[in-house]
């Protein structure tokens, strides 16, 4: 099944908002972008994205926030709610990246809640799943997709959505999965989807996500199912982002 690749930068907490803008002209201009061809997110830091509200009206570009809360409302110091976003126009977000995970304490069920507010809003959440290190030293690795998988599967009662493969060992390090290693969890992610909401599972984008950078990822996409990549590093800088998608056309 021919799937649009999305191509989505994850910006983490890195640029000023006053230097936000300035990444679009060049990087349209290199990537010579087609939107028909492929989808492009950035998930960027909440500061930037009122600012870029008009870059993504003139482009397509697709801007998203790095996390929100489930609750639409409250007393949640810090926290950012889906109908903020949603005001904004925005119909992405990321959620459960492992740094969220490892730093912020989000568990699976807080990631499930923030799967089923969002589709509930009708948004995508773009949903980060992965293993450590150690767990796929210790043969682990199926086993923790599977939990991950299962434990927002409840939650998928419709709408779009798109999950994320990131192997912890992989992020920042400069390690990347092979594209065999890659391509089996990617499988083994899309067999799981298959077995909670059958054959929409075909149609779910599925991206690689660990340094992933422009030598890497022809090989990466060209896997049967990977459907594009969440790049951080490389996102940073225009050129190399222009490539990723360029490679993603
Ligand atoms: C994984 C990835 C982006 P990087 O965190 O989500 O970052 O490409 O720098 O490994």
């Amino acid at each position: 099944m021919a799937r649009k690749p999305l191509m989505a930068g994850n910006w983490k907490m890195n640029k000023l908002p006053s230097e936000a803008a300035d990444f679009f002209p060049e990087f349209l201009e290199l990537s010579k972008w087609q939107k028909e061809q492929v989808d492009v997110v950035f998930a960027v830091p909440a500061t930037h994205l009122d600012r870029l509200l008009d870059i993504g009206e003139e482009s397509g570009i697709s801007f998203a926030p790095q996390n929100v809360h489930w609750e639409s409302a409250g007393a949640f110091t810090g926290e950012i709610s889906i109908p903020m976003i949603q005001d904004l126009g925005l119909n992405y977000a990321l959620v459960g990246h492992s740094e969220r995970r490892q730093y912020f304490a989000e568990t699976d069920e807080t990631v499930a809640n923030k799967v089923g507010t969002l589709l509930s809003a009708k948004m995508t959440p773009i949903i980060c799943v992965g293993e450590t290190q150690v767990e796929r030293e210790s043969d682990k690795t199926v086993e923790v997709i599977t939990r991950q998988i299962k434990s927002f599967a409840s939650k998928l009662t419709g709408g779009d959505f798109v999950v994320a493969y990131e192997p912890v060992w992989a992020i920042g390090t400069g390690l990347t999965a092979s594209q065999e290693q890659a391509q089996d969890v990617h499988a083994l992610i899309r067999r799981l989807l298959k077995e909670e909401i059958g054959e929409q599972a075909d149609t779910v984008r599925i991206l690689y996500g660990g340094s992933a950078k422009p030598a890497n990822i022809s090989g990466l996409l060209a896997q049967d199912d990977i459907d594009g990549a969440l790049v951080g590093g490389a996102s940073l800088k225009p050129a190399d982002f222009a490539a990723m998608v360029q490679a993603a056309m």
